[in-house]
């Protein structure tokens, strides 16, 4: 019974592979240029604050070139973390005969912009390399990462997070250092170890020491393990452990105390110091030593 099964299963299989022929070759002849694949454009889009914009904001990444829209995509979480658009802009390979209005010419420059749901409304955005886009080669994946707002000095931080992390610092708009230089990207201002652009994404202060994105072990027990952090209100944390620091896996953690379950991701209800209890990875279940890492967004 065993080898007749199989045996069915082979012809089957034939089958569908000649149906696969029969659809390839009804395609390239009805066009004389069949599209090559689309260049990806994928990133995080966040507001003049570091927040990251998700679905609930409505709002779609727009992507023109010249003044013809190519493509609109809605900005959402669903891909995996640091991606919350992914956009396709299809590529010409003969530009003096396009297979497709749609497509785009290689070297061509290419602009973004978000747009809100129900409003025609074009938002500028800014970002270290969205003003400098152009069309590549079919099939690259490039990630671009920008921001609401204005970004005047070019650095990748917006103004408006620069200007207010001078003012909760105590610094007046007649101190000479109230100004777009004094914090740049790779920087690290108050000389706690991590850049102004990290301190920018995960929300805390750049310009005080005591504020800083880390994560201390508590405690361990059977199945599960205690954590620390400062919890920044608004922001998603997710927690990886591993025993060798080259393999990791999600792990899912919940308020200490908490009588919700355990989940992959964990939003900030409220600011300050807040304890977790991670579950072991079952991968890791016989592991002598457990390392743990968290990413914010
Ligand atoms: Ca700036
Ligand atoms: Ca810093």
């Amino acid at each position: 019974m065993h080898t007749k099964f199989c045996w069915k299963w082979a012809v089957s299989k034939r089958l569908q592979i000649s149906a696969l022929y029969f659809l390839i070759f009804s395609a390239s002849s009805l066009s004389a240029f069949p599209p090559a694949p689309a260049i990806t454009y994928f990133g995080t889009v966040r507001d003049s604050f570091g927040n990251s914009i998700d679905s609930s904001a409505g709002a779609f990444v727009v992507i023109r070139s010249g003044e013809r829209i190519i493509t609109e995509t809605p900005i959402n979480e669903r891909f995996r973390a640091g991606e919350s658009y992914r956009a396709l802009v299809p590529v010409d390979l003969a530009a003096n005969d396009p297979y497709s209005e749609e497509a785009s010419d290689r070297g061509a420059l290419l602009s973004f912009s978000v747009r809100l749901a129900g409003s025609d409304t074009l938002i500028p955005v800014s970002g270290i390399s969205v003003g400098n886009i152009s069309v590549t080669d079919p099939g690259d994946r490039l990630r671009v990462d920008f921001f609401l707002g204005v970004d005047s000095d070019g650095d990748g931080l917006p103004d408006d997070w620069e200007l207010s992390q001078l003012e909760l610092a105590g610094i007046s708009p007649s101190d000479s250092r109230f100004s777009l230089s004094t914090l740049n990207r790779n920087g690290d201002f108050d000389s706690d170890g991590l850049s102004n652009f990290t301190e920018y994404v995960a929300g805390t202060f750049a310009l005080l020491q005591g504020d800083r994105f880390a994560l201390k072990l508590i405690s361990v027990s059977e199945e599960t393990d205690r954590l620390e952090t400062n919890f920044v209100f608004g922001k998603r944390y997710q927690f990886e452990a591993s025993s060798d620091f080259t393999t990791w896996y999600p792990a899912r953690v919940q308020l200490v105390d908490s009588t919700s379950s355990a989940v992959a991701e964990i939003a900030a209800a409220d600011d300050g110091t807040t304890q977790l209890d991670a579950v072991r990875p079952e991968e890791l279940s016989s592991a002598t030593s457990v390392f743990y890492r968290m990413s914010v967004r």
